[in-house]
């Protein structure tokens, strides 16, 4: 083989490697899906509601209130399960996102708010602290996003668009009140929601096909279920999970 000709050949491979990433990148189709499907349902506790676990509050008394219920696990009265995050696996292209432009994630009352927050790679935002006293905000993540800064009363830390760069799950949790504690979701497509308060969720404009549901509860685990998107229909799911 010639000098060149081997050259050429070196960053030919060089090139293609670059060029393929790990895992396929979520496209937005142009024009839009056409003749989308719907799946909705409702996720469920199978069983009794359990007594809600009480966080103790022992740390900054005044400024963060007493002993509250813990929001980990949230059932309602007729036993629907809110913040369960529904997510079809695999579109490799779809619809366009619907998020604000900008994330707010507050501390208010030493406890997080909202519990779950759902974003996506390259989003901007803000952790706010509402209280009165400081909170060292800190995440865990496999490298999505982490951060571990002291965050003062009415201040608050910038996120800026270049921090989560991939999908996937961060913790977050406060190094000064133990008891405050949630999740930011970083949703790989279009196609991931958070179940309601009573447990009801939609996912709009899926292009037809075959898929598998992702269920997710920071308490319940993870489990999937098989789903056909049909044209222009709507396939009901309903998700019962045990404690
Ligand atoms: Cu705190």
């Amino acid at each position: 083989m010639k000098f060149l000709q081997w050259v050429s050949l070196v960053l030919g491979s060089l090139f293609v490697l670059a060029a393929s990433p790990a895992s396929a990148e979520y496209t937005v189709m142009s024009g839009g899906v056409k003749d989308g499907g719907t799946v909705s349902g409702r996720v469920t506790l199978n069983g009794p509601a359990p007594a809600p676990v009480i966080l103790k509050v022992d740390e900054d008394i005044q400024a963060c209130g007493g002993d509250r219920p813990s929001d980990e696990l949230v059932v309602s009265g007729s036993g629907g399960i809110q913040n369960v995050v529904l997510s079809i696996e695999t579109v490799a292209s779809g619809k366009d996102w619907n998020l604000p432009k900008e994330f707010t994630y507050d501390q208010k009352k030493c406890t997080f708010v909202p519990r779950i927050l759902l974003i996506k790679p390259d989003m901007e935002g803000a952790v706010l602290n509402s209280d009165s006293v400081g909170h060292n905000f800190h995440t865990i993540s496999k490298g999505v996003y982490n951060v571990n800064k002291k965050i003062q009363p009415g201040s608050k830390l910038v996120v800026s668009k270049d921090k989560i760069r991939k999908s996937g799950m961060i913790r977050a949790k406060c190094d000064i009140h133990s008891w405050m504690g949630g999740y930011w979701i970083v949703a790989e497509t279009p196609y991931t929601v958070l179940s309601g308060k009573d447990g009801n969720f939609s996912i709009t404009n899926i292009p037809p096909g075959n898929y598998t549901l992702n269920i997710w509860h920071e308490k319940l685990g993870e489990s999937k279920q098989k789903l056909v998107v049909k044209k222009g229909e709507t396939t009901k799911i309903d998700v019962a999970l045990k404690l």
